[in-house]
């Protein structure tokens, strides 16, 4: 019997994905043979309602000095956090006095620029340090260091309580998430705000989009299992915010209890839940078998266009491919390669599937006939980029929000 990270109560695996390498452990040749696999299993508890990963590897082996995930690749994703922040200031900070910001997962300092600008206190904590760097050479504070409640403890005694905690991607990626929350409890002041994103469960259930599932996304969240952990540390949900970003997103935002009103779209948005089954274990088995229905439907389409002897390239490296590849079992025999414009992914091979990774600019160079849309959560920028290989002729096999060719 396994456990649940959160409320430790026995629950039992309704699904696995197979074997599966690091998700953004892009490998040269030589490392062929020493890759890491682990089965990528994942359960549903009953009693918390928290969606998670059943083997979780070790956080070293996924957030180190090669951190491939840059967040600033995405122009949209820059307006995107551009607009957080403000709403940060705007809403919630106000006319206090010297307010202290706190950011954990800030990567490249793509939220934190926006603060650090306008001269703003604010501090980022972010384990991988090639990443860290890039936020450090813009003039953002950054230390590189696995957050928890140990290192919220230093960071009160050295800078005093945060007026805001917030984080982007990086709260569903912590198996620990219950020194996160403690830490969190510590470091914000009595009347300060926690504000955080992540993939949203209800999309991935509705969408299925399973290709959120990977080793770095150790949890999906619901309100349901917010609001169940951040209740064991004496916190509120106050009120969301869902997100069209990284495919549908939901944002939380939290304070300690009985200190700020509750928005009506909490208890409006929870029913929602109950709607959609998130709280009931049949939709999780229904979500299994729409998973094996969405795999043989790409396949079917990707064996197609083989058998025709025409081309396909994969669009953009993302860690959600990761899962798609090595689940539908696709291979080199099915792509060409994979195009993405991070310099660490190229002229590597993916993680499992081993395609080849190349510049962008070899797919400019010469266009096949199809192009599988990995990218999707990006669909809007990359297809004002692309209008030239839309006119020549060039075809999107998308898997979400349908399985098609557009
Ligand atoms: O949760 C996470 C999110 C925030 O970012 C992390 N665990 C890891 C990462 O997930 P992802 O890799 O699925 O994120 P993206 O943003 O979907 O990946 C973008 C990838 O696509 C990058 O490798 C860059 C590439 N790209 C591209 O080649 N051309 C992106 C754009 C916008 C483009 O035009
Ligand atoms: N916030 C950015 C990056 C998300 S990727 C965005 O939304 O684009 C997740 C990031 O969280 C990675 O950069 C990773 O190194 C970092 N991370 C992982 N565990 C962490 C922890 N315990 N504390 C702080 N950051 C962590
Ligand atoms: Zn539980």
């Amino acid at each position: 019997m396994k456990k649940c990270l959160v409320c430790d109560h026995d629950y039992e695996p309704f699904m696995s994905f197979g074997q599966m390498p690091i998700a953004n452990g892009f490998l040269s040749k030589e490392n062929f043979n020493i890759e890491y696999f682990f089965e990528m299993e994942v359960a549903f508890c009953n009693n918390c309602k928290m969606f998670q990963l059943v083997n979780i590897p070790e956080r070293e082996k996924m957030f180190n000095e090669n951190y491939a995930f840059f967040s600033g690749t995405s122009k949209n994703m820059a307006m995107h956090f551009e607009k957080f922040s403000s709403h940060v200031l705007t809403d919630y900070i106000g006319d206090k006095k010297d307010p202290f910001i706190v950011e954990i997962g800030s990567n490249d300092g793509i939220m934190l620029q926006n603060f650090a600008k306008k001269g703003i206190r604010h501090l980022g904590i972010e384990p991988s340090e090639n990443v860290a760097m890039v936020a450090r050479e813009k003039g953002i504070n950054t230390i590189v260091e696995f957050f928890d409640k140990t290192l919220a403890e230093k960071i009160v005694a050295e800078n005093g309580q945060a007026d805001a905690f917030i984080a982007a991607n990086v709260m569903c990626h912590i198996p620990y998430i219950k020194s996160i929350v403690e830490g969190i409890k510590y470091l914000v002041k009595p009347d300060g705000i926690v504000m955080f994103e992540d993939p949203y469960l209800g999309n991935v259930i509705q969408q299925t989009t399973y290709d959120q599932i990977y080793d770095e996304h150790t949890f999906l969240y619901s309100l349901h299992s917010i609001k169940y952990l951040f209740n064991l540390f004496d916190l509120e949900l106050i009120d969301i915010e869902p997100q069209e970003t990284h495919g549908g997103s939901m944002r939380y935002v939290i304070a300690h209890k009985g200190v700020k009103e509750i928005s009506i779209n909490v208890s409006r948005h929870l029913e929602l839940e109950k709607e959609l089954g998130l709280d009931r274990p049949e939709t999780y088995e229904q979500f299994k078998l729409n998973c094996e229905n969405s795999k043989k439907s790409l396949l079917k389409i990707i064996n197609g266009i083989r058998k025709e002897g025409k081309r396909i390239v994969g669009y953009a490296a993302t860690s959600k491919s990761t899962t798609i590849m090595n689940f539908c079992g696709i291979t080199k025999e099915h792509l060409d390669y994979i195009c993405d414009t991070t310099p660490i992914k190229q002229n590597k091979f993916s993680p499992g599937a081993h395609i080849p990774v190349k510049p962008h600019e070899e797919f400019q160079k010469d266009y096949p006939e199809y192009a599988l849309l990995f990218g999707y959560n990006h669909s809007k920028e990359i297809m004002d980029k692309e209008q030239a290989f839309i006119k020549q002729g060039g075809k999107w096999i998308t898997y979400t929000p349908k399985i098609e060719i557009i």
